[in-house]
């Protein structure tokens, strides 16, 4: 090879090696650092939402209960207590000057919400006032009703929707009248061996009976109760009389019987008492709601007890629609205050005297 190839060789290779080393990295040098995190631009901040400022009625903040139409969606006419919360409302609104529109959904949950889009859509209504039959499913009706401008008070039942849906709810404790009843049925069981209990449950769906039975369960073991038959009787002395003859048909070993409500605990009083039982005496019979019916089979001595739910809502909820109409604000839920009448009282005739309903 001549002298100048091999020179031009030697000079290749000293170039090629030159140009490689400054190519690769040599491990040991620190990885490039990562290219500059791009900074974050400041988004505009969303625009807090505030919340929605009631705004009531046109004649906010000036309305008279006159200026209410009251859209009232009853459940029914199942018993006793109904009667008389239907009652307190017709009466209520004459006494105040509102207007009230009266649907009796007939204790069937489409035909309520059938009732519940008529007042929506009747434009002289501005007060919706609901006694839901069943807890859930309310949440679209609810929207409608707010998007139409109306305002919702839920009255005696609540149900399982967001609280912006509505402007308040005005009814019992229903849990709370539950645990009054395993405490007082603790009481008429004291000293007996065995403490078996059958429970009379009203509409399954209801806030009412769902509330009542897990309030008795939550205290029925303090004192040792046991609940061997629970089943639905619907708020009826009928269905009341006819679940517990077939309960009596499998077996007789019962002390006490928790009725969701005096109707139910009158039909099971008719069926111990054709079964050959005493009942407030061979077996503890405990109800709740009040009723004039409850009085007289205390009085008589076929019931032990009742734990009182207040029906006479009517006040309470107008002048919530009215605060409402004047863009106040109240509570989600205010209680009604109630008490517990026993059969041993001895000043029951009188209290009774004095009863509404
Ligand atoms: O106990 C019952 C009526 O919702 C509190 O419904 C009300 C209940 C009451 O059918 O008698």
């Amino acid at each position: 090879m001549n002298r100048k190839l091999l020179y031009n060789l030697l000079a290749l290779m000293v170039l090629f090696s030159l140009v490689f080393s400054a190519c690769a990295a040599p491990a040991t040098e620190e990885p490039a650092a990562p290219a500059e995190e791009p900074v974050a631009t400041e988004e505009p901040a969303a625009p807090v939402e505030e919340p929605e400022m009631l705004a009531g009625l046109e004649c906010a903040p000036n309305c008279q209960y006159s200026d209410l139409v009251v859209g009232f969606l009853q459940t029914g006419s199942e018993g006793g207590w109904r009667a008389a919360n239907t009652a307190s409302f017709k009466e209520t609104a004459e006494q105040l000057g509102v207007t009230l529109k009266f649907y009796d959904s007939q204790n069937d949950l489409a035909k309520q919400v059938a009732g519940f889009h008529q007042f929506i859509q009747d434009p002289e209504v501005n007060v919706i006032v609901l006694a839901a039959l069943e807890t859930t499913g309310w949440e679209e009706v609810l929207k409608e009703a707010q998007d139409a401008g109306k305002i919702v008070v839920l009255e005696d039942r609540r149900i399982d929707a967001p609280e912006d849906l509505y402007f308040t709810y005005i009814g019992s404790d229903f849990a709370e009248e539950g645990r009054k009843a395993a405490d007082e049925m603790c009481k008429l069981l004291e000293g007996s061996e065995s403490k078996k209990v059958w429970e009379l449950v009203g509409n399954v769906g209801s806030s009412a009976a769902k509330d009542r039975g897990q309030g008795f369960r939550e205290k029925m073991g303090e004192c040792g109760i046991e609940i061997v038959n629970s089943q639905t009787a619907n708020w009826s002395i009928t269905e009341g009389k006819q679940v517990t003859e077939a309960w009596l048909k499998e077996s007789k070993d019962v002390q006490g019987i928790f009725a969701q409500n005096d109707e139910m605990g009158l039909g099971a009083i008719e069926a111990l008492k054709e079964a050959g039982l005493v009942p407030g005496v061979d077996v503890k019979i405990l109800s709740v709601d009040a009723t004039a019916g409850a009085f007289k089979a205390m009085l008589d001595g076929d019931l032990n007890v009742t734990v009182e739910c207040n029906p006479l809502l009517a006040p309470q909820v107008y002048e919530a629609a009215l605060k409402a109409a004047n863009g106040e604000e109240l509570p989600k839920w205010v209680p009604s205050q109630e008490g517990v009448f026993r059969s041993d009282d001895p000043n029951l005739q009188e209290i009774a005297d004095g009863r509404k309903y």
